[in-house]
């Protein structure tokens, strides 16, 4: 089976009840990018890639879009089997990961439906059809930060993302211990999520000023350097989310013991096929992980789904999707979502997913 044609769709995501603030980024609606692949023997199938927003990786829509137009041409008559695709498109571009990982996941969903398979099994096998999932609050006044998070475990969510920075690092602690207040004894999982946006001053004392609360860091800092320099301080345990760019970042952070586990996104490191070699490596270290992406429709929510129901359930620190603050579904008979803080995984075959044409319009570009 080979590629045929490439056709890459944008659409505005509205959302729910915005906006959704994180230190150093305010999302009130959002573009996405689809792109739809056509095989040779007719059969379709999609990827998806969302940046949210231009500030918070080095990834933006419209990047997105001209990558695609970089390798799309490239691409056509290439087999639909992840290891040529990805030397393919290494061959005619050079990173842009996140615009790559656009076209394995259609390549993933083509050979699944191909196949008559779901992607989970492609990827290895699912261990679950319940994948769970964690609630990230948005960055707020304390209080209500605690009122969301308790409604949240109230809800059945097992893990809750803290999101804080971006004000005084004061109003960080009293945010985390007012949850803290709420939560003790649920038995939740907790992460404070910082986003690259703390001193490594406020993000030692953040630590510092909460030894009783057992939550970990998420990438509190903006470079490697400064979660280095921080490392043999802190009182908790430390999660890398954006400074994971790449399978080789991973493998220093990993293996140098710089943290204990990661927040990943799929489109980062450039589709399932790099996530699926990222879910063995933590295997191999015993290191916890969430299978994210950082925003997107039912596409990018599939591929997210199929890859952490293939993670071992005790390393599995939840699939998060954008759903729950989206405005309906680009696939309105199977739209994935979350049901008491866990997502069920989609049949299949394929992603099990598929954008209804007529929410799409005509695509922005055709290969
Ligand atoms: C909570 N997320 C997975 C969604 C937002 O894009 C931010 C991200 C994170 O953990 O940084
Ligand atoms: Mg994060």
């Amino acid at each position: 089976m080979r590629i045929a044609e490439i056709h890459v769709h944008r659409h505005r995501l509205a959302m729910r009840d915005g906006p959704y603030t994180l230190a150093h980024t305010e999302v009130r609606s959002l573009s996405t990018v689809l792109v739809e692949v056509v095989a040779d023997d007719g059969l379709v199938g999609w990827g998806e890639t969302c940046p949210i927003g231009p500030t918070y990786a080095e990834a933006h829509a419209a990047g997105a879009v001209a990558a695609l137009g970089e390798l799309a041409p490239g691409l056509i008559g290439t087999e639909v089997l992840p290891v040529p695709l990805h030397r393919t498109m290494d061959g005619l571009l050079h990173g842009h990961r996140y615009a790559k990982a656009a076209v394995d996941i259609a390549a993933h969903d083509l050979l699944g439906r191909k196949l008559g398979v779901r992607v989970a099994d492609l990827l290895g096998g699912a261990l679950t059809d319940r994948v769970p999932s964690y609630y990230s609050t948005v960055v707020g006044p304390p209080d209500d930060t605690a009122r969301l998070a308790a409604e949240k475990v109230a809800e059945g969510y097992p893990r809750l993302q803290i999101k804080i920075g971006g004000r005084p690092v004061e109003v960080d602690i009293e945010a985390v211990r007012k949850v803290w207040e709420v939560v003790r004894g649920s038995g939740v999982g907790l992460a404070v999520d910082a986003n690259r946006s703390l001193t490594t001053r406020d993000a030692l004392r953040l630590s510092r000023e909460c030894p009783d609360i057992p939550f970990v860091l998420e990438q509190p800092c903006d470079t490697v350097e400064e979660l280095r320099t921080i490392r043999p301080q802190l009182g908790h345990g430390l999660h890398m989310d954006e400074n994971g760019t790449s399978l080789n970042t991973v493998i220093t952070a990993a293996g140098t013991g710089l943290v204990d586990g990661f927040g990943m996104k799929v489109t980062r490191l450039g589709g399932l096929h790099p996530m699926r070699a990222f879910r063995d490596l933590c295997a191999a270290r015993t290191l916890p992980h969430t299978c994210d992406d950082s925003w997107g429709g039912d596409v990018i929510a599939a591929a997210c789904t199929h890859v952490g129901a293939t993670v071992a359930p005790g390393l599995l620190d939840g699939v998060w999707l954008a759903a729950p603050f989206i405005d309906g579904h680009l696939d309105p008979g199977n739209g994935i979502g979350i049901d008491g803080g866990h997502i069920t995984l989609p049949r299949g075959p394929g992603l099990g997913v598929a954008p209804d044409r007529r929410l799409l319009g005509a695509p922005v570009a055709s290969y």
